[in-house]
């Protein structure tokens, strides 16, 4: 149900997140606007990233249940894991720097694929189409 290409088409309260994350203005403004563009592909438990922004291009790989590291567009680095919950990809991950916990989710509702984050009580969402 994920696979495939999503473009953000919009965000909500992405950019008091990003404070609470403590991305300074100029970052928070460029990054509310990065044309984020993410193409999954999910064979069993395996997925397979492509992350493209106006920030850069990368590609990420991860097993569900299995740790690994990822590194914000800003250096920021995190490591945790995603798990299926029904029909819900939760993620979990600390940042390595200060030991918070980001907590994000992904699901399909419609025909879009809306990403939520967690940070310190403060939420955020993405909403992505298919693109
Ligand atoms: C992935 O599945 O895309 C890789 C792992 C993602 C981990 C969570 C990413 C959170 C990025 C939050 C950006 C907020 C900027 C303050």
């Amino acid at each position: 149900a994920f696979n495939g290409t999503w473009k953000v088409d919009r965000n909500d309260n992405y950019e008091k997140f990003m404070e609470e994350m403590g991305i300074n203005m100029v970052k928070r403004k460029l990054a509310s606007h990065d044309n984020l563009k993410i193409t999954v592909e999910q064979t069993g438990d395996k997925f397979h990233l492509k992350e493209v922004s106006t920030f850069r291009t990368v590609e990420i790989n991860f097993t569900l249940g299995v740790n690994f590291e990822y590194s914000m567009a800003d250096g920021t680095e995190l490591t945790g894991s995603w798990v299926m919950e029904g029909d819900t990809l939760k993620g979990t991950f600390t940042r390595k720097d200060n030991g918070k916990l980001l907590i994000t989710t992904r699901k399909i509702i419609g025909d879009e694929l809306v990403q939520a984050y967690t940070y310190e009580g403060v939420e955020a969402k993405r909403i992505f189409k298919r693109g």
